[in-house]
């Protein structure tokens, strides 16, 4: 058996699968866990590929710690999404961090994520439990969490599907108003945007918004296992920031496989034709 996640242009990503471990419909969406034949379990949401065991650090690396260490001191993290509590895993490495904040509006993702994927090793578990105290884990709408929460964080990161169907909204002018009035003084926000060469329209689309709203934009580009790869992400700066220096005695606490900070300004890599695409006007 196997699964393939179908591209537009019929361009195929897929797994060699040797069972199915549960496939559940939420109020939102359709869920579906594969135990894969060579990268441990694949969490697959709407017919789309969220995660392999063997390989998610290539996702969650790139999107949590560049802007962790681009920002001087992050204490205070939001995410939006990522119910599988990757994301919350590698923020709360850092040790700067006072509070993270998860805000995920499907708990049927945290359900399975906890009974069967368990990525996090139980963090999103004793989140729950209140027993690990820098966490806190909300099953809402992160949309309304942030505007209530003005000028509040430090870090801002949108672990959303992609940016066609229901999470289009959070790739809108609209939502980065929102993001950039719930960052403090000085802030950083960043979001997956999409298959660079799948998803071209959608992120130059996301890219022109943010430039509305952020005060510097940046983009960037990485190689994800189970992601029609590069990847591309989107990092909106409030205040003083410079996104493309990071701290590198930081960086040395953390345990890293992929997202290499010493190489940092190799992140910023993107196909030629797109980058003149992203720049025009
Ligand atoms: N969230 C981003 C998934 C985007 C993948 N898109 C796709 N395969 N078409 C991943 C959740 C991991 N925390």
């Amino acid at each position: 058996m196997e699964f393939i996640e179908w591209y537009p242009g019929g361009y195929g990503v897929g797994f060699k699968i040797i069972s199915k471990i549960t496939d559940v419909e939420s109020e939102y969406q359709k869920i579906e866990l594969y135990e894969t034949e060579g990268f441990g379990k694949l969490l697959v949401i709407d017919g789309t590929v969220q995660l392999v065991e063997h390989g998610e650090r290539s996702y969650h690396e790139p999107l949590v710690h560049p802007v962790m260490l681009a920002h001087p001191n992050p204490k205070k993290v939001l995410v939006i999404g990522g119910g599988d509590g990757g994301t919350l895993r590698e923020v709360l490495e850092h040790k700067t961090v006072e509070k993270a904040v998860m805000v995920e509006i499907d708990e049927k993702v945290v359900e399975v994520s906890m009974k069967y994927l368990k990525i996090d090793g139980r963090l999103l578990e004793r989140a729950i439990k209140g027993e690990e105290p820098r966490a806190e884990l909300i099953i809402g709408d992160g949309v309304e969490y942030m505007k209530r929460h003005k000028n509040h964080f430090d870090v801002i990161i949108v672990d959303s599907t992609d940016p066609v169907g229901p999470a289009k909204l959070l790739f809108s002018e609209k939502f980065y108003r929102d993001a950039y009035e719930a960052l403090g003084e000085k802030g950083i926000y960043i979001t997956q945007a999409g298959s660079v060469y799948l998803f071209t329209d959608e992120l130059l689309s996301a890219y022109k918004n943010m430039k509305k709203v952020f005060d510097r934009v940046y983009y960037f580009s990485f190689p994800v296992i189970g992601y029609a790869s590069p990847w591309s992400f989107l990092v909106g700066v409030k205040g003083d920031i410079d996104f493309t220096k990071v701290d590198l005695v930081r960086a040395k606490d953390l345990n890293l496989q992929y997202y290499d900070p010493e190489r940092h300004e190799t992140l910023f890599r993107m196909p030629k034709y797109v980058r003149e695409l992203l720049e025009k006007d």
